[in-house]
């Protein structure tokens, strides 16, 4: 693709990217409206990843758009500590009324590894303030992605993300991840097969660290970032069940799955699981401007608060940008926009049909696995030998030529279009998608 002329692309390091890939063939959009990116060249590209997985109610959404503008207009920023502004109580009465059970007290940052790091600090505070500190040790699970904060990468399962960094937080250990193939391969919706990987929880962590020393277990619901993971039936029940018996905390990492991407508001509701903490990012602002929350139960804020000394600070942590004005906003219409428009239902309603046509492409050559729920899917491909990643990649290539952006993770498509998608825009995706693999066949 072609880029202004003036436009030097050296300086800027760009991220998770192979910059000199990338800078050889630059791919840039100069412009996006609801299903739609337009290209630098003039192409108009259907998103079939709502840019990173966060806009799910589509792009340049004008109640947005104009609610940021009044925002800015009027107040551009308030110090996040010892003071605040009306946007953020709303906001945050607002999301306690969404979530599930009593997660009812919300922290506010600004991304997903913000909200992750944010968690995992809140659970080791709880766990102190009972008189628990010995309870330090942080569970996440193979293959999970928390972000890239070092409390995230530590919990996070992904090896590549872990490894060019030495030193990581001490007192960790991961639960096994959920996919095999043979089990559950091409399941629609939730897999029947993998409850009992649970019971790693009690019967190796647990049983290895001692239960009062283990402060939290973190999982994504359904895990993203590694290509679409769909829990087992009743897994998640299951590390619910470990954790009330052993006095650990539950954390949802909901950055992707959180704002109707599974078909209901929360993949909690999904699954019919409530945590203690979920953590929250993407959706919630439609990505308009970055923000991250953390919502907790009652037991927890209310444990810190009543548990500090009088009139002093209850938790020695923020940032500058905590409930940040033009966020809350952001935040504020975008929750208007999804309940006006019903998407987390439209998601849901939509469920079948995307489901029916991703799974089309189960005889496409390489497709070794096609999973999904809601409005999100993987498609996973056998690696060619000897080079890991490099036909999603021909295929992410493919179709961003054809005028389709898809999300490539190893040798897994995942998919997770906007809510708005029609139905002829998901054939449309599933069109060039098809002709793509059809042609990775040949690589
Ligand atoms: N937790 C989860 C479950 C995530 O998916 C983060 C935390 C971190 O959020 P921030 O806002 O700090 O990036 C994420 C982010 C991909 C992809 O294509 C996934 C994410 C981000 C960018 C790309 O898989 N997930
Ligand atoms: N580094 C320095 C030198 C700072 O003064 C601050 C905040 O005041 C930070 C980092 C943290 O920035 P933020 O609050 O935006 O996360």
């Amino acid at each position: 693709m072609q880029k202004p002329d003036d436009l030097a692309l050296d300086a800027h390091w760009m991220p998770f990217t192979a910059n000199r890939a990338f800078k050889a063939n630059p791919r840039l959009v100069v412009s996006a409206k609801d299903m739609h990116y337009q290209s630098y060249d003039g192409r108009s590209i259907l998103d079939g990843t709502s840019g990173l997985w966060c806009c799910n109610a589509g792009h340049c959404r004008d109640p947005i758009v104009q609610a940021v503008i009044k925002q800015a207009q009027t107040l551009d920023y308030a110090p996040a500590f010892q003071m605040g502004h009306p946007g953020s109580f709303r906001l945050a009465n607002r999301l306690a009324q969404m979530l599930p059970g009593d997660l009812d007290h919300v922290f506010f940052c600004n991304s997903g590894s913000e909200a992750v790091d944010t968690a995992l600090k809140i659970a080791l505070a709880y766990h102190r303030a009972r008189g628990q500190s010995q309870r330090q040790l942080l569970v996440g699970r193979e293959r999970g992605y928390h972000g890239v904060g070092f409390g995230g990468i530590s919990v996070g399962g992904i090896s590549a993300n872990r490894k060019q960094f030495a030193s990581l937080l001490p007192r960790v250990d991961h639960l096994p991840h959920t996919h095999d193939v043979a089990h559950n391969g091409f399941s629609k919706g939730i897999p029947a097969w993998g409850a009992h990987l649970a019971d790693e929880l009690e019967n190796r962590i647990i049983a290895l660290h001692d239960a009062s020393n283990i402060a939290a277990v973190i999982v994504e619901p359904m895990a993203g970032s590694t290509g679409v993971l769909i829990p087992p039936q009743g897994y998640l029940q299951r590390l619910r069940d470990i954790c009330d018996r052993h006095g650990l905390l539950l954390i949802f990492d909901e950055v992707i799955t959180g704002f109707g991407r599974t078909g209901e508001p929360f993949a909690a509701q999904t699954f019919g699981v409530t945590p203690d903490i979920i953590t929250l990012a993407k959706g919630l602002t439609n990505a308009i401007v970055p923000m991250g929350a953390v919502a907790v139960k009652k037991d927890i804020y209310e444990t810190l608060m009543n548990t500090a000394p009088d009139a002093g600070v209850e938790l020695f942590h923020g940032y500058t940008y905590s409930g940040h004005p033009l966020a809350t906003a952001a935040a504020e219409a975008t929750l208007d926009l999804y309940e006006k428009e019903a998407l987390f239902a439209r998601s849901k309603e939509l469920a079948p049909y995307f489901e029916q046509a991703v799974h089309s492409l189960r005889e496409m050559p390489n497709v070794v696995d096609i999973r999904n729920i809601g409005l999100v899917a993987g498609i996973e491909l056998e690696s060619k030998p000897g080079k890991p990643t490099q036909r999603a990649f021909n295929a992410y290539l493919r179709c961003f030529e054809r005028g389709l952006l898809i999300r490539t993770t190893g040798d897994t498509i995942a998919l997770s279009p906007p809510l708005i998608i029609s139905r002829a825009q998901i054939d449309e995706l599933i069109d060039i998608l098809g002709q793509a693999l059809r042609e990775t066949g040949r690589d």
